[in-house]
């Protein structure tokens, strides 16, 4: 069995475990990965997260800790922050963040006082491409906080911001969240800076999905407009799995109290360094030509589907992921999914606005181009991909119609090895 990196030590302590990881590594380096919210993170960045630096406490913020011992820790947690600031053009950024959703909770817990009776936010509906911290009934954000939600409009899936102004009219929130985590087009973050101001709410931009797009330039940013920006570090900012938390100065020391001792205990130190390097590897020109790739696949992306007779909602990409109505090929979204999963080509199932059908099983197939532009593919492969997708959602009770594509597919990610793979492929076998 050949891997590019062989966990020699697990294996030596645990057999089992380690050759569950060798299959999990076949399958990602053999599946094209299509899940808009992964991506592959480099090797620089694996390798700093697997360090001693997962063994240090260091509750408190550089230079105001409490336990000693945080000579290199301090330095490394400054070099991401000052990294995160310089490539978002922050006033200030809290890199200790578990993950998306404790920053959002952070931020909320920042943006509205104790004992502010105005608790109100008021957010995109997880139904039309928010997120379940975005104040969803099932979400501890809508137990602690009063949630209301904004919609797309009906006809054209598109940010309504003439209605979402009137929604903003009518319930005077405290906050208004924009970003989303199913939206595949730009969002006019000055248009909500705008509304904001009028409606007189902080504006908090949860920008997980496109962060590493607005870091290289390919999407507008809401740092200019927002009081507070929140991303996850491991999507298309390819970074280690952390949350980052950017604010006005203003913000700042509301930020880093809301975080700690607010909401979470000692910083994970080895991610913050995992952090450091994805935010010096972001801030090069490599990454905005990642970038910008990235949303010109997406567009290739959507336009196969089209052509492959799919409905795309939106009728097409501005950014990362594309959404489309597995029901115009026959099939659920719930079996589209698992119809390429079967093909080798991962993704979830999505609700599409407005959508008739259950959560459990709805009509959308989400997608998206930031894990195979990482593996170098361009626009020619996603129009490959757009048909390998349209004849594997058509043709999913024919096993052999979705092996035929799951081979084609697995050569295609055979000649485009992924970042953090350079050791080597793994063996194809192992998958068999
Ligand atoms: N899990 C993320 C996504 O897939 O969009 C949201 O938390």
């Amino acid at each position: 069995m050949t891997s590019p990196n062989p966990p020699a030590y697990v294996a030596s302590v645990d057999p089992d475990l380690a050759a569950l990881i060798a299959k999990e590594e076949a399958r990602q380096f053999y599946t094209a990965k299509l899940i808009p919210s992964e991506n592959y993170a480099s090797n620089a960045v694996m390798e700093a997260t697997g360090t001693v630096l997962t063994n240090k406490y260091s509750e408190g913020y550089p230079r105001k800790r409490y336990y000693e011992g945080q000579q290199f820790i301090d330095p490394i947690e400054e070099l991401a922050i000052g990294r995160a600031k310089a490539l978002f053009g922050a006033d200030h950024a809290n890199v200790q963040p578990y993950s998306g959703s404790p920053a959002n909770l952070a931020a909320y817990a920042a943006l509205i006082k104790k004992k502010s009776e105005n608790k109100r936010i008021l957010a995109l509906s997880l139904s039309e491409g928010g997120h379940l911290t975005h104040g969803h009934k099932v979400s501890v954000t809508s137990r602690f906080f009063e949630a209301h939600h904004y919609s797309v409009d009906r006809d054209t899936h598109l940010l309504d911001y003439d209605a979402i102004r009137e929604r903003a009219l009518e319930v005077q929130p405290a906050v208004i969240v924009c970003g989303a985590t199913c939206y595949p087009r730009s969002i006019d973050f000055a248009r909500f800076g705008a509304i904001a101001q009028e409606v007189g709410a902080k504006l908090m931009a949860d920008i997980a999905h496109i962060a590493g797009l607005v870091a290289g330039g390919a999407h507008p940013s809401p740092v200019p407009y927002a009081d507070v920006v929140t991303t996850t570090t491991h999507k298309t900012l390819r970074g280690p799995r952390g949350g980052l938390i950017l604010s006005t100065a203003k913000m700042a020391r509301s930020v880093d109290r809301a975080v700690f001792p607010g909401m979470q205990g000692g910083p994970h130190n080895n991610v913050i360094a995992g952090l450091a390097v994805a935010l010096a590897e972001a801030a090069t020109p490599a990454f905005r030509d990642y970038a910008q790739q990235t949303v010109r696949n997406s567009r290739a992306l959507a336009d196969a589907l089209l052509a492959g007779g799919a409905r795309v909602i939106t009728g097409g990409s501005d950014n990362h992921l594309v959404l489309f109505d597995a029901t115009s090929l026959g099939a659920t979204g719930k079996e589209g999914a698992v119809a390429m999963d079967l093909a080798g080509l991962e993704a979830n199932a999505n609700t599409v606005p407005f959508d008739p059908r259950s959560p459990m099983d709805p009509s959308g197939v989400r997608i998206g181009t930031p894990a195979l532009t990482s593996r170098g593919l361009s626009e020619a492969h996603m129009t490959l991909v757009g048909q390998w997708i349209c004849d594997a959602v058509r043709g999913r009770d024919d096993a052999a119609e979705l092996r035929r594509i799951r081979e084609q597919v697995r050569d295609l990610m055979a000649a485009y090895p992924a970042p953090g793979f350079e050791g080597g492929a793994p063996d194809r076998t192992l998958l068999d």
